[in-house]
């Protein structure tokens, strides 16, 4: 049986999890970590996944499923390397998984697979989105079929290099006293194949209503968005990469601007922080990784999850992921 806050499965390290319902269970599009002795560093070298599966439980608690490799990077004709953090959407009766990888020049896309069924296996379109780059896409579709993909991620993950639209091999993250570099959206095309619309930055403001500046690391976007719609406000969510918080902003449109209201998790054991959050049976659950079961090696993460409460003015109650008192 699964537990709150231990790991979903530990016969493989799983990272990055994207979980969603479908048909009544829940479905979590994991990365698949790769145990090496490589050494960590900002470029991110030590995440050196190639393949993804997919886990299920039929209900919170339940047994948790590993459905196996559901896509290969030896499948992927344009990914040269690192298949980094996936997520999955449902339309027009197909299942659409959406990941990163690095094309055969060592720069981050974006690309489609699909599938029938929402555990795969998946067969990857043959060339990555037009215009993508970065890492991180997570797929929401909002209560009108749009579906908008927030996706960026720092270091590793490039964003810094296309802050002037094109790739910048120089790029750097801005100074103290100028805006951080936000988060990109898109909106999808109705086949799902494409980019709809330019990507363009998701503004993250202070309570002032001033953009939120690269130099304040315990608030600043890093890495890892997911979307949510909780009694009709949009709430993004992210990882400050450098100070490990899972935070969120909220506001009133799909494309932003949000304002930041506070921190959904506190830091993990392990480098990196990355969530989803979905709402089954009537209450709400954070999905994440840590590094607890392998001891602490970055790179060797596993899945877990935690209920997540709302306060009656819609803030969400912060996580202490190790205090046994609160769950
Ligand atoms: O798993 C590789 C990278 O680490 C992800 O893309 C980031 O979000 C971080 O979890």
């Amino acid at each position: 049986m699964s537990k709150e806050r231990e790991s979903l499965v530990t016969h493989i390290y799983t990272a990055d999890p994207s979980a969603h319902v479908y048909d009544g269970k829940i479905y979590i599009y994991s990365s698949h970590d790769l145990p090496h002795d490589g050494e960590d560093n900002d470029n991110g070298d030590e995440y050196q996944m190639r393949d993804y599966h997919v886990l299920s439980m039929d209900s919170i608690g339940a047994e948790c499923i590993d459905h196996g490799e559901v896509l290969n990077i030896k499948d992927v004709s344009w990914a040269g390397d690192q298949m980094w953090a996936p997520d999955a959407v449902h339309k027009n009766g197909r299942y659409y998984l959406v990941f990163p990888a690095r094309d055969k020049e060592g720069n981050f896309r974006l690309g489609i697979a699909s599938s029938d069924h929402p555990a795969g296996p998946f067969t990857a379109e043959k060339n990555y989105i037009a215009g993508s780059f970065s890492i991180d896409p997570a797929a929401f579709m909002d209560d009108d079929g749009k579906v908008y993909v927030y996706f960026g991620g720092l270091w590793g993950g490039q964003l810094e290099k296309y802050q002037s639209g094109a790739f910048d091999p120089e790029g750097k993250e801005p100074g103290a006293g100028e805006t951080a570099v936000m988060p990109r959206c898109a909106v999808m095309s109705e086949d799902m194949l494409s980019f709809a619309t330019e990507p363009t930055s998701v503004e993250i403001l202070d309570e002032n209503g001033r953009p939120l500046l690269a130099s304040d690391e315990e608030r600043r976007y890093f890495e890892g968005p997911w979307m949510h719609k909780y009694k009709g406000k949009y709430y993004l969510s992210y990882s400050t990469g450098t100070t490990h918080y899972i935070a969120y902003a909220t506001g009133e449109n799909p494309m932003g601007p949000f304002t930041y209201q506070g921190r959904i998790m506190e830091p993990v054991i392990g480098w990196t922080t990355h969530h989803s959050i979905i709402e089954f049976e009537g209450k709400w659950y954070l999905f994440y990784h840590d590094c607890e079961f392998s001891g602490g090696i970055n790179h060797r993460r596993t899945v877990k999850f935690t209920e997540l409460h709302y306060n009656e003015d819609g803030t969400i109650e912060t996580i202490h992921p190790y205090d046994k008192t609160t769950y």
